[in-house]
């Protein structure tokens, strides 16, 4: 074998977490080791989220010096770019440093010119192409990667997307750690989560959306693994709380419905919570069948309240479409959580504002809003850039002469604050505990006790920011923009 111990590191650090960015593992990262099995002689992951010692890089240093002689990393999020840049940096000159994931493919050459120890960078899905590296077939005949040589760096061509059916799904016997829900950096309950990936790609065309665009702008064509393989995995899953984080698991109707059957008839007693579209309340046989399977919770796209705006990002309902669906979808014991986007082409205050009245009269649980990104291969990119006023900056933000960035973020807060009162959090725990029955009788024991912990760590969180007094004043006294 051409190494012996490889390191596949997840190199975020969330001691400080704001919100419940520990929830699940690194998917991608996983994905890749298992794939890598049998082309090295020993893995061994490391989620820094969980590593408490080697958050620590003279630990982590000292581990890799003794014991490893390739190392691996994802750089799958905008967050803490700088710091993980940093972090790798001080890897050693002398050991192989592979980079892969969604960001480090879109910033492949900032990352090679401000981390000298990076040697190769896989761009795309990483599967094929380090098993490749792993066997030490020849780097100029590798697709899917970029690489330094005599001082240079060199792009390979991009690599075709492979076969789903035939990748391996992640070897869990390579963690050191649970997935839990943690708050604010306190483990709120004894419920342990996990993720499954069932499909590639999405056959939809929504135009803010890269999902389905890998980050050189390869559309990933929707294919989905057989309903055998993704109960043989589940099988082997002991979380309680399972994420399917298919773009939209629903997207193949007929098979939706053959895996919730086959959940049941193998009696796979899980809570599952899953990405989807709204034409799921088209097919109410569908739901009945997930509540059966135990399928708690629905991420949907709502993405905006006005006609004109979904027709811009071209979402193929609109907001009467939307006030349908929800009829329906009330009907069932699911909780709901809405994304929106604001801060669209040619979107005014009021209208942005209005998101969160919306969002009461539809009557989902829970929302999340995100300002509109433009990414590098964004269908709506030429859009925002010949539309005067507007301008996007380097890391995909977009703004206008008439709502700067600083302008957009209080409109985010006031949207959030507008939603969010005290009796929504009431809401909310009722429909887990009472109506969905996504927490059982110990859990919400358990809640209970660490509530007070829950609500100091959040005031530390919010004098950290600055932004107590604020966050006091729109949630008790005046919620303005
Ligand atoms: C499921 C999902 C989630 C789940 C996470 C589940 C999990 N297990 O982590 C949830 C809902 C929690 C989530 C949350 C967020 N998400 Co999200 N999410 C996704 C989604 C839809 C799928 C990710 C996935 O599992 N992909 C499948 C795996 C197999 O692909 P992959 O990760 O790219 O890995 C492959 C390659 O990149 C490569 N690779 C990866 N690592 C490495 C390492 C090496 C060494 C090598 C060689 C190769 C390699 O090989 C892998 C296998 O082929 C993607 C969009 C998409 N379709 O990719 C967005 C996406 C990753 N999310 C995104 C964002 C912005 C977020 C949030 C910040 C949203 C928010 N505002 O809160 C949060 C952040 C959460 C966090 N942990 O920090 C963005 C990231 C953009 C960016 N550059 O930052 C994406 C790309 C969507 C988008 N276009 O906006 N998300
Ligand atoms: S927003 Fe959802 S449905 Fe639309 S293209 Fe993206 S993943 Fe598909």
């Amino acid at each position: 074998m051409k190494y012996k111990h490889a390191l596949f590191l997840n190199p975020y650090i969330e001691s400080h977490a704001t919100s419940v960015m520990k929830l699940f593992p690194p998917t991608g990262l996983e994905y890749v080791a298992a794939s890598a099995k049998g082309c090295v002689d020993k893995i061994t992951l490391f989620d820094l989220r969980y590593e408490k010692d080697l958050t620590n890089p003279v630990n982590l240093l000292d581990f890799i010096r003794k014991e490893i002689d390739v190392i691996c990393v994802t750089i799958g999020w905008d967050r803490q770019f700088k710091e993980i840049c940093g972090l790798l940096s001080c890897m050693p000159q002398d050991i192989p440093l592979i980079v892969g994931g969604y960001k480090a493919t879109e910033m492949t050459e900032e990352l090679f010119k401000t981390c000298p120890p990076i040697k190769i960078i896989v761009r795309g899905e990483g599967e094929e192409t380090i098993k490749e590296i792993f066997k030490g077939i020849p780097l100029k005949d590798i697709l899917g990667i970029s690489y330094r040589q005599d001082g240079k760096i060199i792009h390979n061509a991009n690599r075709p997307l492979s076969n789903v059916d035939a990748i391996l799904a992640p070897d869990r016997s390579l963690r050191n750690n649970d997935y839990r829900l943690t708050v604010n950096g306190v483990n709120v309950m004894n419920l342990t989560f996990d993720s499954v990936l069932s499909a590639r790609g999405c056959p939809y065309n929504c135009k803010f959306c890269t999902f389905n665009l890998n980050p050189l702008g390869q559309k990933r064509t929707y294919a989905a693994r057989s309903v055998n393989s993704v109960i043989k995995e589940l099988k082997e899953i002991d979380a309680k709380v399972v994420l399917f984080s298919d773009d939209n698991l629903f997207t193949d109707i007929k098979r939706a419905k053959e895996l919730c059957d086959a959940i049941v008839e193998h009696k796979i007693k899980k809570r599952f919570v899953a990405q989807a579209r709204l034409e799921i309340a088209n097919h109410p046989d569908l739901l009945e069948k997930m509540v059966k399977a135990g399928f708690k919770a629905l991420l949907l796209g709502v993405e905006s309240p006005h006609d004109r705006i979904l027709k811009q990002l071209d979402k193929g309902f609109n907001s009467a479409t939307i006030r349908k669906a929800f009829k329906v979808l009330n009907k069932y014991p699911i909780y709901y959580s809405g994304y929106f986007i604001y801060g669209n082409i040619g979107e005014t205050k009021e209208e942005m504002l209005y998101i969160s009245q919306f969002a009461k009269e539809i009557g989902v649980d829970s929302i999340a809003c995100n300002k509109l990104r433009i990414e590098k291969f964004s269908p709506l990119r030429s859009l925002a850039e010949n539309t005067p006023g507007y301008h996007i900056t380097e890391r995909g933000e977009l703004y206008s002469d008439m709502y700067d960035y600083p302008a957009l973020k209080k409109i985010g807060r006031t949207i959030k604050f507008s939603f969010y009162t005290p009796s929504r959090y009431v809401k909310i725990l009722w429909k887990n505990i009472c109506v969905t029955k996504f927490f059982t009788f110990g859990e919400v024991l358990s809640l209970s006790i660490v509530i007070p912990r829950l609500i100091v760590a959040a005031i530390k969180r919010e004098v950290q920011k600055g932004r107590l007094v604020d966050s006091l004043k729109r949630t008790f006294l005046s919620n303005r923009a």
